[in-house]
């Protein structure tokens, strides 16, 4: 896999299944949100410039997990487990919730969070319920509209333009990226955003 800025400095740290379990809140770090399977383990492989750093396309659902990676002691990559899947029975998505309202609601070094959505189908209901909870709360958010190489540049254009137009009153908290893991699309973009967000 190509070298990217974050190359050879990312490692993974751990998964928590609590969130006890997470490492002490103190510096920077930043999180990746999103319905299974929209692409965030993808996201953060080509970021980190790693082949299999995070696991891509394993079945999802049942572990709900927090995994964690270490830029440096002071810097984490969160990648927070994937929501709306269909075939999670109740007590799992039930748990899901606290896992992730708890870790969005209590941590202190969250400086960001990078909000992935397929662009062939943006802004479900949970995409909506997390980005006005970031914007009721202040916390910086960054939209990705993944697998873009699966539209045609005029279709992702168009998808760009709505998202843009539904997040437009709240442009001093959200930016929207055209994002594809295959062919790195947005990728320095992604950069210029993480660097803001974990000071470096
Ligand atoms: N065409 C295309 N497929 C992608 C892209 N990113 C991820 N995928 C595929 O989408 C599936 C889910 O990706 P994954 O990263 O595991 O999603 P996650 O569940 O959000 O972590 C896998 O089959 C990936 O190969 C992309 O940019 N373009
Ligand atoms: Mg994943």
């Amino acid at each position: 896999m190509a070298k990217t800025r974050y190359s050879d400095n990312v490692t993974f740290l751990l998964s928590a299944a609590h969130l006890t379990h997470l490492p002490p809140d103190f510096g920077n770090e930043v999180a990746f949100i999103g319905r299974s399977n929209v692409g965030k383990s993808s996201a953060i492989n080509i970021i980190a410039g790693i082949k299999r750093l995070a696991r891509v396309g394993k079945t999802p659902g049942v572990t709900q997990l927090i995994n964690v990676f270490l830029i440096d002691k002071n810097k984490r990559l969160i990648d927070l487990p994937g929501y709306g899947y269909a075939k999670v029975p109740g007590p799992i998505q039930e748990n899901w919730h606290k896992l992730v309202n708890g870790y969005l609601e209590q941590r202190q070094s969250l400086r960001g969070l990078f909000l992935l959505m397929d662009s062939r189908h943006p802004l479900g209901e949970n995409d909506l319920e997390l980005l006005n909870w970031a914007i009721e709360s202040k916390l910086p958010l960054c939209i990705l509209l993944t697998k873009a190489d699966k539209l045609k540049r005029s279709e992702a254009n168009a998808v760009l333009r709505k998202v843009q137009e539904e997040v437009k009153q709240h442009s001093d908290l959200v930016t929207v990226l055209l994002f594809s893991a295959q062919e790195r699309t947005g990728l320095n973009e992604v950069f210029k955003q993480l660097d803001l967000w974990l000071k470096i």
